[in-house]
C-alpha cells in the first residue's frame, strides 16, 4: 500500500521498495490455486502425493535420486550435516557461510560437530585452501567428514562458483574422504547466471538443498537432494528435528509450480539488480564491485558516507526503501519478482538523495 509522505512541502506518494530479501516474495494466483486443489495425504505414512511429486521433480532437476521435502533451508542444511557428519568430527566450511554465519549454531547444538572455517575469496575456496584445512590423522585433531559449500554465496552479494573451481574444490573433499554438501538455497539464480542446467551445478555434490521460498516466490519449503539411502537416513533426522509435516501437499503444490513457472524468469531479477546496481556504482560516497554483481543481489558499500550502514538502512527506510545492513559498511539490496524495474529506478533515485542530504 503507497503511503503519502510530506516532503519538501509537498505531498507525495511514497512507493514501498522492499528490497531486503527475496524472501519476502509472495505466492503467485497460480501458487494460491494450485494450493488450494492440492490432493493430499499424511506425508509422515508416505501418503501426500503432492510432497512426493514435489520430491521427485526436485530430484529430477537436480540429478539426484531421490529428494525430501523440508519446512526451510536452515533445517535442510541441519538434516544434512547431521546426515553426513559424525558428531564430534569437523565440518569444513567457508567463513561467511549462511550454515556458519546465519544458522543459530544449529550445526553445534544439534549435529554436534565442530565448524572449521576457512576465509575464501568472494565466498569461493580454492582446492589449495581445502587442502590447508585437512589435518592429517592424529589423536589430538577431530577427523573431519564434510565439507559444506554455497552457491550463489550470500554474504558475497550473490555470487557463482566458476564451474571448474567447484568441481575441484569437491574432488579434493572427495580424495580426501569427506562427503560433500551445498547449500544451494538460490542454486537456480547461479544456473540462470551460468546458461546450464542446476544438475550440471549439482553432479559432484553428494546432496544439496535448494530453496523453494526465495525468488521462486513460493511461500513455504526447500528441498534437500542426495542418494536415495542417504535421504533415507535424512528422513528420520528430519523426523528428529520435527520437521515432519502431515497434509504438507498444500504446500507443496506451491512448491511445484514455482519450479514449473518461476525458474527461468529469475534472468529477469538479475537484469534489474545489474540496473540497480550502475545506477548505485555512480553516487558519491557509495561503492559497488560490479564485476560481482552476477545474480540478483548488490552490495553498496556506504562508508563513504561517513554514516554506518545500519543508520543509512533507516534512512532509506523513512522514505520506502527497505534494505538490509549485512556489516557496519555494507547494504544488501536484493531483487525478486516483486520489485519491477521502476521500483528499481526509484530505489536507486532514493539512495542518490539521501546520499546527497549525508554529504551536506
Ligand atoms: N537467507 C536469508 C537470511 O537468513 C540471511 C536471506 O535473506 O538471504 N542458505 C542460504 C544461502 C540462505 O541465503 C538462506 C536464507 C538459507 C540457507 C536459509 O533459508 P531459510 O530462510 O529458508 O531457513
Amino acid at each position: 500500500m503507497p503511503k503519502v509522505s510530506p516532503l519538501r512541502g509537498e505531498l507525495r506518494v511514497m512507493r514501498r521498495v522492499d528490497l531486503r530479501s527475496d524472501t519476502v516474495t509472495t505466492p503467485t494466483p497460480a501458487m494460491r490455486e494450485a494450493m488450494a486443489e492440492a490432493e493430499v495425504g499424511d506425508d509422515v505414512y508416505g501418503e501426500d502425493p503432492t510432497v512426493r511429486r514435489l520430491e521427485e521433480k526436485a530430484a529430477r532437476l537436480l540429478g539426484k535420486e531421490a529428494g525430501l521435502y523440508v519446512p526451510s533451508g536452515t533445517m535442510a542444511n541441519l538434516i544434512a550435516v547431521m546426515t553426513h557428519a559424525r558428531r564430534g568430527s569437523e565440518v569444513i566450511l567457508e567463513a561467511d557461510s549462511h550454515i556458519y554465519y546465519y544458522e543459530t549454531g544449529g550445526m553445534a547444538v544439534c549435529a554436534q560437530v565442530m565448524p572449521h572455517t576457512v576465509k575464501g575469496e568472494r565466498g569461493f575456496l580454492t582446492p589449495e585452501m581445502v587442502k590447508a584445512a585437512l589435518r592429517p590423522s592424529n589423536l589430538h585433531f577431530p577427523p573431519a567428514t564434510l565439507l559444506c559449500l554455497e552457491n550463489t554465496h550470500n554474504r558475497a552479494g550473490g555470487t557463482v562458483w566458476p564451474l571448474e573451481q567447484l568441481e575441484a574444490v569437491i574432488d579434493v573433499a572427495h580424495d580426501a574422504g569427506l562427503a560433500v554438501h551445498l547449500d544451494g538455497a538460490r542454486i537456480f539464480n547461479a544456473a540462470v547466471h551460468l546458461g546450464l542446467p542446476a544438475s550440471r551445478l549439482a553432479e559432484r555434490a553428494d546432496s544439496v538443498m535448494f530453496c523453494l521460498s526465495k525468488g521462486l516466490a513460493a511461500p513455504v519449503g526447500s528441498v534437500l537432494v542426495g542418494r536415495r539411502d542417504w535421504i533415507a537416513a535424512a528422513r528420520r533426522n528430519r523426523k528428529v528435528v520435527g520437521g515432519a509435516m502431515r497434509q504438507a501437499g498444500v504446500i507443496a503444490a506451491a512448491g511445484l509450480v514455482a519450479l514449473e513457472t518461476m525458474v527461468s524468469r529469475l534472468a529477469e531479477d538479475h537484469a534489474n539488480a545489474r540496473d540497480l546496481a550502475e545506477r548505485l556504482a555512480v553516487v558519491p560516497g557509495v561503492s559497488v564491485d560490479l564485476e560481482w554483481v552476477q545474480t540478483n543481489m548488490v552490495m553498496a558499500d556506504v562508508s563513504g558516507l561517513g554514516v554506518a550502514a545500519p543508520d543509512f538502512a533507516r534512512r532509506l527506510a523513512g522514505r520506502g526503501v527497505l534494505v538490509n545492513a549485512v556489516d557496519p559498511h555494507r547494504l544488501r539490496f536484493v531483487t525478486h519478482k516483486d520489485v519491477t524495474a521502476e521500483d528499481v529506478r526509484e530505489a536507486a533515485r532514493v539512495v542518490a538523495e539521501e546520499a546527497a542530504a549525508c554529504r551536506v
